[in-house]
């Protein structure tokens, strides 16, 4: 029984042997194992140098790993469905983020949870938004909901 929670985002642009992103996204969650809620996975405009489209997804985990180990099985789950380092922000088969976890803040140098920028990037807060709109920021102590109005009055658009 897994005894904490951890917010994931999910992101792909890029087709691989498993087909389009979406379906990198769906692959991934089901190696992730424990998830007690997943978003729809909706299309969004990238931001950044990419070119191709985003599909983004967030779901909410159980697990008993620390933040660290987590975030290494994620590492090796991007790379067996693909995901090769190369270029930050390059387009990628898929991109496994730690968003939020339950147990508030974590800062090391390999890892910050809340995830840097979350915050400000509806390709995150949208989904999220579907199956956690209450978790609160640790940071602003706003909730999930309150960040993505906040980010649709700014840019209403985008
Ligand atoms: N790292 C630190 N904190 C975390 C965390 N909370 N979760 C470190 C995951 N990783 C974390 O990440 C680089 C390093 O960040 C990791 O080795 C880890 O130690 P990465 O996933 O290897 O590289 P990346 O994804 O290219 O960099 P980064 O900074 O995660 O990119 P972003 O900021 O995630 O941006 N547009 C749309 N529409 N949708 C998207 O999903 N994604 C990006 C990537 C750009 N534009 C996009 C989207
Ligand atoms: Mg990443």
């Amino acid at each position: 029984m897994g005894t904490t929670t951890y917010a994931i985002a999910l992101g792909a642009n890029r087709p691989t042997r498993h087909g389009r992103p979406a379906a990198a996204i769906a692959l991934a969650l089901d190696r992730i194992g424990g998830v007690v809620a997943a978003s729809s996975t909706i299309e969004t405009p990238p931001l950044g140098p990419s070119i191709r489209r985003f599909a983004n997804a967030a779901a909410l985990i159980e697990s008993d790993e620390p933040p660290p180990v987590l975030l290494a099985r994620l590492k090796r789950i991007e790379r067996a469905l693909g995901r090769r380092p190369g270029r930050r922000w390059g387009a990628r088969p898929i991109d496994l983020d730690i968003v939020l976890w339950s147990g508030g803040r974590h800062a090391t140098r390999a890892l910050t949870i809340p995830h840097r920028e979350w915050h400000r990037r509806r390709f995150v807060l949208a989904p999220l938004a579907e199956i956690a709109p209450g978790w609160r920021d640790p940071d602003s102590g706003r909730t999930v909901r309150q960040l993505l109005t906040e980010v649709d009055r700014r840019r209403p658009r985008t």
